[in-house]
């Protein structure tokens, strides 16, 4: 059941404007950056914000994706814990000395951060890990926080938040939902 819309279109479109400009003070430009998307709505946001620097930067920096998915075998299951696991990475580039950024829609418990970190640090040894998520929406059981947040939502565990993005559903829009 919907409750509420958090961000629209326009709402979006600047959260990850201001995450470009973010990206860049705090790094000092666009050297060594590399973005990594994490699969499936990490991606297009990764996109976009390399589409962002490029306009104010002029410099398209390198872009990569991990496809990341909740893992459920039945130990975990009875203990009703799904753990994230490493499916799919598509990294061309060298990792070594490189500033990677991650970027995904939702940060929740931090699992699926940890399981990027580890699956970036099995192809070299970047100089710094970042991330930048679209919603933060709290929960966390790791030690693990976003360098760059579009909106913070504070959420029970009983709702759901639903990200809409145009290259994969039919709009721009982050709504909370009931589970
Ligand atoms: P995404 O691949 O675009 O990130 O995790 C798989 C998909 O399920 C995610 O899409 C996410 O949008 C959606 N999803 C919605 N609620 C949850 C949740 O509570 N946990 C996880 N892991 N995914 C959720
Ligand atoms: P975490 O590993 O931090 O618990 O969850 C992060 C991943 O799970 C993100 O990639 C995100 O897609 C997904 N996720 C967790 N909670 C939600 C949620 O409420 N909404 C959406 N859209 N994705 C979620
Ligand atoms: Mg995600």
């Amino acid at each position: 059941e919907k409750k509420a819309q958090v961000m629209d279109e326009a709402g979006i479109r600047r959260a990850l404007t201001r995450i470009a400009h973010e990206i860049l003070e705090r790094n000092k430009g666009t050297e060594n950056l590399m973005l990594v998307g994490i699969k499936t709505r990490g991606v297009p946001l990764a996109q976009r914000l390399q589409a962002k620097i490029e306009e104010i930067e002029g410099i398209q920096v390198p872009i990569g994706e991990l496809d990341i998915t909740l893992y459920r075998d039945d130990l975990s299951k009875k203990n009703g814990m799904d753990e994230p696991e490493l499916k799919e990475t598509r990294i061309e580039e060298d990792v070594t000395n490189k500033r990677v950024i991650f970027i995904d829609d939702v940060l929740y418990t931090g699992r699926t951060v940890r399981a990027a970190m580890d699956a970036i640090m099995d192809k070299g040894r970047p100089g710094q890990i970042q991330l930048a998520v679209l919603v933060d929406r709290g929960h966390r059981e790791l030690p693990i926080r976003a360098d760059y947040v579009g909106k913070n939502i504070p959420t029970s565990r009983d709702e759901v938040i639903v990200v809409k993005l145009k290259e994969t559903d039919d709009e721009d829009s982050v709504e909370i939902y009931d589970k």
